[in-house]
C-alpha cells in the first residue's frame, strides 16, 4: 500500500477539479448556494479558499518536517468545515481552540485586515521567535488581535476557563469592570471526540450546566469535532449525539452534510448561544486525514479499506462538488485557487524556515514569570482613601481594642477587606467561601458586605473553581479563588500546571491570568485529624514553572504577605499561591498556654509588603546556629530556640522563609555565613517539599553555612488522632538535632 496518502488525497482533488464540468448557471456573488441558505456564493468561496489554505499549511507542515525545518505534524485536514465557525463567530468572541482548528483560524483572520495568518501559522510550526503566537515556544493556535488565547496540548484542559470566562463576562459588566469584548459576546472552545470523554472536559459541561440552572448567563458555544476516532481508539458510534444529544440546560445542535447546511447550522447554535447567553453543545460532523499525526503509522489499526473510505469523506472534495454543483464557481476558478494556494503556502514555508529561533535559555523563559519588584511594591502602595475603610470597618481594625491580639485567620480576613475595598475587580470564591466564610471563618462577611457578584460559593469542584478564576482573570479581573484543602488541589493540578501558569509562557506574555490561589493546607490541626485535612506536602505545587507560592506564619505577616502576592498578582500578572497553615489560623500562644504571643497588631494597609528574599528574621544576635523554618516549623523552632538558649547554652537564630517559591537563597546564606551551623526544619513531608534539599544544597554549593542538618516529617501520609505526633516533626526533635550539632 502506498504509504503517502497525502499525495493521493491531493492528487483525488486534483483529478476530481480536472474532470468537473461547470454548472449549467453560475449564481451572483450574493446568492444563496440553495434557497433559504445563509451561504451565499461569495462567503462559500471564501471559506473553501480558507479550507484549501489550511490544507497547505498542513502539507507543508510534513514537507518541512522531513528536511527537520518544521517539528509538529498534527493536521486540520478533514476537519476544515470548522472553518465555518471562524465566518460566523465574531473576532471579539474568545476562542479556546482545539488543534485541529485550522480551518476556523484561518477564516477568522478574515475578521481584521492586514493579517499574515500563513505565515504566522509557517512560523510556529517552524518555532521561530518570530511566531506571533508563542515566539517560538511551541506550536499553538493563538492571536492576541483576534482573542485566540494559545491552548497547550492537555486535551480537554482549556473547556472549564471558557466557561469561566463565559460566566464572567456578565459579572464584569455588573461589578463597572471595564472589559475589551462587547456584552454580548460569546466564547468558543473546540475539542475531539475523544476528548470530549476527559473529566475535565467533563467538568467544563457540567460547570456550564450548573450555572445555567443557578440563573447565570453563561454563552459559551461547546464544538466537538467529531472525526470518530482519538488516536487509534474508534469512539462508540453515536456516542457523541447519545452523551450530548438531550441533555438539560446545554442545547444540543448538530452540523453535517454539504458546507451550506453545516454553514446553517453552526449559525443557528452561534445566534441561539448568543441571543440566549446559554451553553451549547454545537457538534461538527468531520473526518480525519493521514493519521493522529505525521509520526502515527495509521496501517497499525486501520486497513486500506479504512484508510480510503475516510479519504472519501475528505470535505475539500465535498465541498469542491458542491460550489461547482450549485454554480457558485467555475472548474477552472478552483483549479486556479488550489494551485495558486498551494504556491503561496509553500514560499512562504521556505520563507519561514529561514527565519530566526529561540537559542538562548533567556529568551526561551523570558514570558515565563515576569517580575517587577518596583511595579509590585508601587502597586502594594495604591490606597483606599481613609473615608471609605471608615465607613466599612467602623474602628479600623489597626486601631480596634483588640488591635494587638488578632490571630492570623483575622488577620487574613481583615486583609481580605481591604483588598475588597481597594480593588473593584477583585473577586472571592470556593466551596463554602461565600455565605458560611469559609470552614475556618477566614473569609466571613465578605459577601454580606460586598455583596454576592464579589464573593461566593462555588460548585464543588476545585477544577472548576481554577477554571473560573482563569476565565475571570483572562478579562481584567483578579480572582482569589479559595481551595479547601491542600490535599485537595491536587484533584485540579493540571489547571494550574498545565494551564494557569503556563499561559504567559506559551502566548509570549501576550495573555495571562494574574490570580491568588488561596489554599488552606498544611498539618497538626488539634482533634481534628486525619491526612486530608493536615496534607503536609506540597512538592506538586513547588514544581510547577512560574507559580509563586508564600506561606505565612503569624498573622502581621499574613496580612503583608497577602497584599504583596495581590499585587504581584496585579503588576506582574502572575499566579500566587497562597498556602494559608490551617494549624495557625487560630493559635495564640507560641510559648505556653494563655500567653498571647502568637497574636500581633494588623499592619494598616501602607504598611510595606512582604515579598520573595524578604525573611524574617528572630534572634538576629545569636550565632551558634542558624534554624531556617517557615509556617508552623517557624513557631516550633522558636519554642525550640528558647529550650535551647535556657537548658543548653545554645543560642539559636530563627529564619522564616514566608515564601518558598523562589525561595531566598541569598538571605539565608547572609544569616548562614554568621552562624556556625545551619538546621532546616522543614514540616513537609520529608520527600515531599524539596524545601530542606534545596536550602542545604544551595548552602553546600557555596561552601557556606558550616555544618549542614535537617529536621523534617516522616515519608508517609498523616495518621489520624494521637499518631500524627509520631510523624509530624516536633519542636523536641528541632532541640535534638540542635545539640547534636553543637
Ligand atoms: C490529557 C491528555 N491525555 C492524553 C493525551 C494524548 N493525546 C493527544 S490527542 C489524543 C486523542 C484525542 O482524540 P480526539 O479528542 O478525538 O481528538 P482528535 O485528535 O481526534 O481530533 C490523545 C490521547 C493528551 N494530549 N492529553
Ligand atoms: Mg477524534
Amino acid at each position: 500500500m502506498s504509504t503517502n496518502r497525502v499525495a493521493i488525497v491531493e492528487k483525488a482533488l486534483d483529478d476530481w477539479l480536472e474532470s468537473a464540468a461547470p454548472a449549467g448557471a453560475l449564481l451572483g456573488p450574493d446568492e444563496p448556494l440553495r434557497p433559504g441558505s445563509g451561504l451565499s456564493a461569495r462567503s462559500a468561496l471564501e471559506l473553501f479558499e480558507d479550507q484549501v489554505t489550511s490544507r497547505a499549511l498542513d502539507v507543508a507542515a510534513r514537507e518541512l518536517k522531513k528536511s527537520s525545518r518544521s517539528f509538529y505534524t498534527i493536521s486540520s485536514a478533514g476537519h476544515e468545515n470548522n472553518a465555518v465557525l471562524g465566518a460566523l463567530l465574531r473576532a471579539t468572541d474568545p476562542c479556546f481552540l482545539h488543534y485541529r482548528s485550522g480551518g476556523l483560524m484561518q477564516a477568522r483572520s478574515r475578521k481584521l485586515a492586514g493579517g499574515t495568518p500563513v505565515f504566522d501559522t509557517l512560523l510556529s510550526l517552524v518555532a521561530s521567535a518570530e511566531d506571533p503566537a508563542s515566539g517560538g515556544r511551541h506550536k499553538v493556535w493563538g492571536s492576541r488581535s483576534l482573542w485566540v488565547p494559545p491552548q497547550t496540548s492537555t486535551i480537554a484542559s482549556h473547556l472549564p476557563k471558557a466557561v469561566g470566562l463565559a460566566i464572567s463576562l456578565a459579572r464584569a459588566r455588573r461589578l463597572g469592570v471595564e472589559i475589551e469584548l462587547p456584552n454580548d459576546s460569546i466564547v468558543c472552545c473546540t475539542f475531539g471526540d475523544a476528548s470530549a470523554n476527559h473529566c475535565t472536559a467533563l467538568a467544563g459541561f457540567n460547570f456550564a450546566r450548573y450555572a445555567t440552572r443557578q440563573g447565570s448567563p453563561c454563552p459559551v458555544l461547546f464544538v466537538c469535532e467529531d472525526n470518530g476516532i482519538g488516536i487509534s481508539v474508534p469512539t462508540p458510534r453515536d456516542w457523541i449525539r447519545e452523551s450530548f444529544g438531550a441533555v438539560e440546560h446545554l442545547r444540543y445542535f448538530r452540523a453535517a452534510g454539504e458546507l451550506d447546511e453545516v454553514h446553517d447550522a453552526v449559525r443557528e447554535a452561534v445566534e441561539w448561544c448568543r441571543t440566549s447567553r446559554r451553553p451549547a453543545f454545537l457538534h461538527l460532523e468531520t473526518t480525519r486525514l493521514w493519521g493522529h499525526a505525521g509520526s502515527d503509522v495509521e496501517t497499525t489499526y486501520h486497513n486500506l479499506k479504512e484508510i480510503e473510505a475516510l479519504e472519501a469523506r475528505d470535505p475539500l472534495l465535498r465541498n469542491a462538488r458542491r460550489l461547482l454543483a450549485t454554480g457558485a464557481t467555475t472548474p477552472a476558478a478552483l483549479r486556479s485557487l488550489v494551485r495558486d494556494t498551494r504556491e503561496r503556502v509553500n514560499a512562504a514555508g521556505e520563507e519561514a524556515a529561514r527565519r530566526p529561533r529561540l537559542v538562548t535559555r533567556e529568551s526561551v523563559v523570558a514570558s515565563l514569570a515576569r517580575w517587577d519588584e518596583t511595579a509590585v511594591r508601587a502597586e502594594a502602595r495604591a490606597g483606599v482613601e481613609p473615608e471609605r475603610r471608615k465607613a466599612h470597618f467602623g474602628t479600623l481594625p489597626e486601631e480596634q481594642a483588640s488591635a494587638t491580639k488578632k490571630t492570623l485567620a483575622a488577620h487574613v480576613n481583615s486583609t481580605l477587606h481591604d483588598e475588597f475595598l481597594r480593588r473593584p475587580e477583585v473577586l472571592l470564591f470556593g466551596e463554602d467561601s461565600g455565605k458560611k466564610g469559609g470552614v475556618y471563618g477566614v473569609t466571613a462577611d465578605l459577601q454580606k458586605r460586598f455583596g454576592v457578584a464579589r464573593a461566593f460559593d462555588t460548585l464543588l469542584d476545585e477544577t472548576s473553581i481554577l477554571g473560573l478564576a482563569q476565565g475571570a482573570a483572562h478579562i481584567g479581573l483578579l480572582p482569589l479563588p479559595e481551595i479547601q484543602y491542600l490535599a485537595y488541589i491536587h484533584n485540579a493540578l493540571d489547571q494550574l500546571r498545565g494551564e494557569a501558569c503556563s499561559l504567559q509562557f506559551f502566548s509570549n506574555g501576550q495573555f495571562a491570568n494574574p490570580m491568588v490561589v488561596r489554599v488552606q493546607g498544611l498539618a497538626y490541626q488539634k482533634g481534628f485529624g486525619g491526612h486530608f485535612h493536615n496534607d503536609n506536602s506540597f512538592g506538586a505545587l513547588r514544581d510547577i514553572p512560574g507559580l509563586m507560592m508564600a506561606v505565612p506564619s503569624r498573622g502581621d505577616d499574613a496580612a503583608r504577605m497577602l497584599r504583596g502576592a495581590v499585587a504581584t498578582a496585579k503588576a506582574c500578572q502572575r499566579v500566587v499561591l497562597f498556602l494559608e497553615p490551617i494549624a495557625l489560623y487560630h493559635e495564640r500562644d507560641l510559648h505556653e498556654d494563655g500567653d498571647n504571643q502568637w497574636l500581633f497588631p494588623y499592619p494598616p494597609p501602607q504598611a510595606d509588603v512582604l515579598l520573595p528574599g524578604d525573611v524574617g528574621v528572630y534572634h538576629e544576635e545569636a550565632r551558634d546556629l542558624l534554624i531556617v523554618s517557615y509556617a508552623n516549623g517557624l513557631r516550633l523552632s522558636l519554642r525550640a530556640a528558647k529550650v535551647l538558649a535556657e537548658r543548653h547554652g545554645i543560642r539559636a537564630r530563627v529564619l522564616d522563609l514566608r515564601w518558598l517559591s523562589p525561595l531566598p537563597f541569598e538571605a539565608v546564606a547572609r544569616h548562614a555565613a554568621e552562624c556556625k551551623g545551619v538546621l532546616v526544619a522543614d514540616e513537609c513531608r520529608a520527600s515531599g517539599g524539596g524545601i530542606a534539599e534545596a536550602v542545604l544544597a544551595d548552602l553546600a554549593e557555596r561552601g557556606a553555612g558550616g555544618k549542614l542538618r535537617s529536621v523534617r516529617a516522616a515519608d508517609t501520609y498523616v495518621p489520624l488522632g494521637s499518631a500524627t505526633s509520631v510523624v509530624l516533626m516536633q519542636d523536641s526533635e528541632i532541640v535534638e538535632a540542635a545539640r547534636r550539632m553543637a
